[in-house]
């Protein structure tokens, strides 16, 4: 079993995929265990993706993050990591194979519907970003 941190982001919110996203993950299996909504500040999104803090995209990145409410949530599942980038599609959703969350809903590279982490590592760092142990209504220790 594994958890993975996936959000509707501002643009998802914004177009009404709240339920659309949460509804492709639980029909491949995959449980919400810990869910909210919240606007994150510049700062905040700053911080959940410091890991992109070099990169040319991280200012317009942060800015389109804090711009509206998005979605939080904590998805646990066998595999669940790979199985939420599966269904989310490729970051470009030129390159999102076809009947994927991006390739059927984003706009371009950067306002791309949805997110989840990517590697055992940044699914608890971004776990903890948003949650603690007790938010989260684990069948997992
Ligand atoms: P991922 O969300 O598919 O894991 P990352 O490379 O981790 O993609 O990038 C984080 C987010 O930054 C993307 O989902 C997208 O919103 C934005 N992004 C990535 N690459 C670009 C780019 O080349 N231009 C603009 N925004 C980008
Ligand atoms: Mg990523």
């Amino acid at each position: 079993m594994e958890r993975t941190l996936s959000i509707v982001k501002p643009d998802g919110v914004k177009k009404g995929l709240i339920g659309e996203v949460i509804s492709r993950f639980e029909k491949a299996g995959l449980k919400v265990v810990a869910l909210k909504m919240v606007k994150l500040s510049k700062d905040q999104a700053m911080g959940f993706y410091i890991v992109h803090k070099d990169k040319p995209f991280y200012n317009g990145l942060t800015d389109f993050m804090s711009e509206g409410p998005i979605v939080v949530m904590v998805i646990e599942g066998e595999q669940a990591i790979s199985k939420v980038r599966e269904i989310m599609g490729a970051t470009n959703p030129k390159e999102a194979a076809p009947g994927t969350i991006r390739a059927d809903f984003a706009s371009d590279i950067e306002r791309n519907i949805v997110h989840g982490s990517d590697s055992k590592e940044s699914a608890d760092y971004e776990i903890g970003y948003f949650f603690s142990s007790l938010e989260i209504n684990s069948s997992i220790n």
